[in-house]
This record gives structure tokens, sequence and C-alpha cells, in this order.
């Protein structure tokens, strides 16, 4: 028989911290988001649904239209939930905060960071693209600010949904990391892996390799090592532009993605709570590791909710001689 998402989160609840009801009802949020979100992207380019929505978001990027359907879906499945304190997304400027009782004070656990349509660049070309979503527990002292802005590794839980041929969500809630197929059939998520591992070594590298010129000499000098089979393997190149599915490649197969420093973005392209924190946590849980300049991502301690950083992450053999480069 199958097992879907919410009976694997209901059995996991005895072996995981996060032991309520609530934690899976607000998971059900998740997966019914990016359910919709799968089901309108599949007809987008019959609806009109595909190309500019003419204003630029928080990071001076142009919006899709289906950024500003991606992110809609989200809060409106994830904002009448009670046990939601606030909701951070790549698309909005300031988190999304929530008075539940009229004028009573916001008492919400939990605090779910995303990026509702990541890589949408591709979506014109008909090329993967995904969601990424990270769940924080609320501190009880201090303001909202300060139990958003917290290192990686106080993550409750986090995951993505990659919309590819399948629609595929991956996730951890620190015990492993699991992975669903959405039947089409009974629209539901069918647990297809538990306890995933990364390869301890693979035979990919995956990197926008047009920047390299711009990027500091240690990670040019590590790429010269992977392509002169200084690692014992002989590499290939793979890179698709949506990091959910470079990322699910790397995480399938082995090897490693790199996004450096580079002379245009000189604190790194990828968004650090939501993008990078949850990739390192599932990295990290699968036995791979995810660095930042040098330092392990899921350490840094933010201090913007969009701040960007360096995002390299993979096996053990790779990214432990890259680590080993970048020291010198
Ligand atoms: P976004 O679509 O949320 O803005 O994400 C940024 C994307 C990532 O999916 C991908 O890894 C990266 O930007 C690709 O950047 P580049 O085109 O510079 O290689
Ligand atoms: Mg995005």
């Amino acid at each position: 028989m199958i097992t879907t998402f919410q009976q694997h989160i209901q059995a996991q609840q005895q072996s995981i911290s996060e032991a309520s009801g609530t934690f899976s009802y607000l998971l059900a949020g998740i997966t019914l988001a990016t359910k919709m979100i799968q089901a309108k992207i599949r007809l987008a380019a019959l609806d009109g649904a595909i190309g500019a929505y003419g204003q630029t978001n928080v990071q001076g990027e142009q919006q899709q239209k289906l950024d500003v359907y991606a992110n809609e879906a989200l809060l409106h499945c994830l904002g009448l939930k009670d046990s939601v304190a606030a909701l951070v997304s790549e698309e909005d400027e300031e988190p999304v905060t929530f008075d539940r009782a009229q004028g009573g004070p916001n008492t919400g656990k939990y605090i779910i960071v995303f990026d509702p349509l990541d890589g949408s660049s591709n979506i014109d070309v008909n090329v993967n693209v995904g969601t990424i979503f990270s769940i924080l527990r609320r501190r009880t002292e201090g303001d909202l600010n300060a139990s958003i802005l917290r290192p990686g590794h106080t993550q409750v839980a986090a995951g993505y949904v990659v919309y590819g041929p399948s629609t595929i969500l991956v996730y951890t809630a620190g015990n492993g990391v699991h992975s669903f197929i959405l039947d089409p059939a009974i629209g539901a998520f069918v647990l297809s892996e538990e306890r995933m591992m990364m390869p301890e070594q693979g035979t990919y590298y995956s990197t926008n390799e047009a920047n390299a010129a711009t990027w500091p000499q240690a990670y040019r000098d590590y790429l010269d090592l992977l392509r002169s089979g200084g690692l014992g393997k002989e590499y290939s190149s793979r890179y698709i532009g949506s990091l959910v599915a470079d990322f699910h490649r790397t995480l399938l197969k082995g090897g490693v993605f790199l996004y450096p420093p580079t002379l245009k973005q000189s604190k790194g392209k990828l968004r650090l709570l939501y993008e990078a924190n949850p990739l390192a946590f599932i990295a990290e849980q699968a036995g791979g590791m995810a660095i930042g300049h040098g330092n392990r991502i899921l350490d840094i301690e933010p201090e913007g909710i969009h701040q960007r950083t360096p995002f390299m992450v993979g096996s053990r053999r790779e990214m432990e001689a890259l680590a080993e480069v970048l020291a010198g």
C-alpha cells in the first residue's frame, strides 16, 4: 500500500521533536499550495499565465506572473493557520505577520520562510522550477524579527518541491531526508524514498561557468582540480539555472553545486534564508555538506531576511576538497 506525505509525517511525529498535530497541519498548507502551483504551471502556457507581471520585486528582479501566483497560493494556504506567526517570502520585502484574536497578540508558534517559485526565469522555456521552504520555531523571548534571523541549524524542517516531469517533494524534519511523488490520479504526495543519502562522491559539477573569470582565484583552482582528475574521477558539467533542479540532481547523483562570489555579486547571488539554509539542512541530513565562503552555511548568523551568500553544496568528498582549497 502507499504511504502519503501526511501519513508519513504523522508516523514520524513520535521520533521528531515537533510531536504535535499542529506541525502536520502546517505542512498540509504547504503541500496544498504546491499542488495549486504545479496545476497552474502545467497549464500556464495555454492560459496566458506565462510572462512578466510588470513589476520588480524586492530583489530588483522582474516578477513573472507565476511568481506572483505562487506567492499568493502560499500566503493563502498558510495565512489562515493559527500556528503561523509570520510568513517570509522572497517576493515580499517585509515578513507578513498576523494578529489572530481581534487586536490580540500574535500567538503563532511557527515562522515559514519560502522562495515561492525558484528559477522562474526558466518558465518561459518550459524548464523545471521549484518551491523551497524552511520552518522555524518562534522564540519566546525577543521580537518576531529576532526569531526569523536565526542560523540555519535552528530550522525545525525544510524542503522543496521540484516541478519537473513529475512533481517531487523532498523534506527533512531533522530525522533523515524523504521524498514523495505527486500522484495526479489521487492528488496526494506518495512516499518514494526514505532516508535518502547523497553518494560520497559524484561525477558532476554544476555551476554558471560564465562567471568563473570573476570568481576568487581559489574557486577557479578548485574547478581546475575537478577537471584535471585531481579527485580521481572524470567530471561532467550540468547546469540548469534552477537551484532546486540543480540541487535535486546533486542530491541524487552526488557531485557539487557552486555559486561563488562574483565581481557583480560580491556576496554571492543566492539567498541565505530561503535558498541556502533549507537546502543545506537537507544536504547535511543526507550526508553531504554546504558552505558559504569557507564557513558552514547552517552556522551563519543572518542579518537581513533577503541576505545573500555564496553557496556551495554537494557530496562529502568534493566538499572536503573544496574546503581545503579555500583554506589555502
Ligand atoms: P530566483 O529564480 O528565485 O531568483 O533564483 C535564483 C536562481 C536560482 O534558481 C539559480 O540557481 C540561480 O538563480 C541561477 O543564477 P544564474 O542565472 O546567475 O546562473
Ligand atoms: Mg525565486
